[in-house]
């Protein structure tokens, strides 16, 4: 039983990510396009347009084209847009960075992905800097031993390249996917200029609308559904470097913000603060949680102190991300714990999990789908794409229910991914972590319920000398950006494994 999308099937454009998201910014013209919603720096389409158009002749002259890899790694900011879109302009595939990440981890990111630049945010220039290895540091600002971006804006406009749209990669944000530690995913200029086409059909935004930024356009939520969608419809996009409720609220406020994008914490925020009735959000007409479960009792919570309707979204990096959507004319009747019905030319599938056999309409199984969304495969890593996509079907490794309606519901998590606000932490790395501690025999690593994360890492040690639960989560802090550390440590006997020496991680669970 295939499932489909309600839509039609929309065209995509044979153009490049960059050409599609802001070649028609000319019509916009002097129109705010990005706006720094801590300093009131603003950035027209206009501006936008000539600031990528310099850049990526400044980075062409620079010596970066098709093939090479640019690594980004900032905070939300104006700044950040036009780096991204001069290196992909300039043929680059970029690779996004966290930059909570410690120094280890962007090393191994910068390795992995083969980065020739690392474009950093001034305040972790520092780090960057003492991670780049061989990697060349452009700094957004100035900062000693670092080129500054403004230095490569030159007179020029962007190369021609005559990249093919259908195999070049536009991105190579990291993702574990269903198994293992994370990997580049590789997403071409198709694949992202397919999900804005797509996502578009369901969603209307346009030169009225202003997006509030928050969630990072590092993740693929963020950059994709926040920031490029909103570009593609001419809004106005107000970025903010992290939320913080009083801030967030005075921006949704002083923007008149229309369209509003949530992970599961935020919404969290807004149900139980005292300080959301202070503001006016009379120009909301649009709120969208998404990248981990949201508890409906808190979406109605939150939605009543609003005063606009919060709907969930559904994605996964691997498929750029978008392949469900709540389509703007359904927001009031669909109901808020669902992810809505198909995104236009995706199509799905739920089977027996580990099987090929379809379960009966409405009851709950693994989630296949298929569309031009879905990667291109991972980077370097021929096994994990084989096992992922099979006959073109992504296999998300999510436990879903569709009802008669066509509507999908999100049941539970089948792969082992943990979701701490909504962001990816591997167990598998954690593991490697931990099997680094002299007195760590050996490690597993599950996701547990939290009170701010909704879920956390908990470790299961298996020790082969004294050390404590705390020695080992400060170990681990030291080695992982805040969001991935371990939260909890229980001491065992053995870790429970299969024949084949897989970790029975539902076990452990309990
Ligand atoms: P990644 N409910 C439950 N789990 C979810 C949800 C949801 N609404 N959305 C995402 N997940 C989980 O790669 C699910 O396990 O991309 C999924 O496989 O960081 C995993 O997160 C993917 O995590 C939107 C709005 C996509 C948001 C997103 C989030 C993409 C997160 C489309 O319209």
């Amino acid at each position: 039983m295939i499932y489909r999308s309600p839509l039609p099937d929309v065209e995509i454009p044979d153009v490049t990510l960059t050409e599609y998201v802001i070649g028609g910014a000319a019509r916009f013209g002097d129109a705010p396009a990005v706006v720094d919603g801590v300093t009131g720096e603003t950035l027209t389409y206009a501006g936008l347009r000539s600031q990528v158009g310099s850049a990526a002749a400044g980075l062409a002259a620079h010596g970066v084209g098709p093939g090479d890899v640019v690594a980004l790694m900032s905070h939300n900011q104006p700044r950040f847009v036009v780096a991204l879109h001069a290196a992909i302009a300039a043929g680059a595939a970029v690779t996004p960075i966290n930059p909570a990440f410690t120094v280890g981890e962007i090393e191994k990111q910068l390795r992995l992905s083969k980065a020739r630049m690392l474009i950093a945010a001034e305040p972790v220039a520092d780090k960057a800097l003492a991670a780049a290895g061989g990697a060349e540091v452009v700094v957004l600002g100035e900062h000693d031993g670092a080129l500054p971006f403004d230095a490569l804006l030159t007179r020029g406009t962007a190369p021609r390249l005559g990249l093919d749209p259908a195999t070049a990669v536009a991105v190579l944000p990291f993702s574990s996917g269903t198994t293992g530690t994370p990997k580049g995913v590789r997403l071409t200029h198709r694949n992202l200029v397919a999900n804005l086409a797509q996502t578009r059909a369901g969603w209307r935004i346009g030169p009225d609308d202003v997006q509030a930024a928050v969630l990072p356009f590092f993740h693929i939520y963020g950059f994709t559904i926040i920031l490029n969608s909103g570009l593609l419809g001419g809004a106005k996009v107000v970025t903010l470097p992290r939320f913080e409720l009083d801030g967030y609220l005075r921006a949704l406020a002083a923007h008149r913000v229309t369209r509003a994008y949530f992970a599961p914490p935020m919404v969290l925020a807004l149900a139980t603060a005292p300080e959301v009735s202070g503001h006016d959000l009379s120009s909301l007409r649009f709120a969208l949680c998404g990248a981990a479960p949201l508890d409906v009792e808190v979406t109605e919570r939150a939605q009543r102190r609003l005063g606009c309707l919060i709907r969930q979204g559904y994605g996964m990096t691997e498929a750029s991300p978008g392949t469900h959507q709540v389509f703007d004319d359904e927001f009031a009747s669909t109901p808020p714990g669902s992810v809505g019905r198909l995104s236009p030319n995706t199509l799905a599938r739920v089977v027996s999990p580990g099987t090929d056999t379809d379960v009966a309409p409405g009851e709950t199984g693994e989630l296949l789908v298929r569309g031009p969304q879905v990667m291109a495969g991972y980077l370097d890593d021929p096994g994990a794409t084989a096992a992922t996509v099979v006959d073109g079907w992504l296999h998300t490794g999510d436990l879903v229910r569709v009802d008669s309606d066509g509507v999908f519901w999100i049941v539970d998590r089948l792969k082992e991914l943990i979701k701490y606000k909504g962001y990816q932490v591997a167990p598998a790395e954690l593991e490697a972590v931990l099997l680094t501690h002299p007195a760590v025999l050996d490690a597993a690593v599950v996701g547990v319920p939290h009170p701010e994360g909704g879920e956390a890492p908990k470790a299961f040690v298996v020790a082969s000398a004294p050390v404590t639960g705390a020695e080992l989560m400060a170990f681990v802090a030291a080695r992982v950006a805040p969001y991935k550390k371990v939260r909890e440590v229980e001491f065992v006997e053995r870790i429970p494994k299969s024949p084949t020496g897989k970790i029975l991680r539902r076990l452990l669970k309990g």
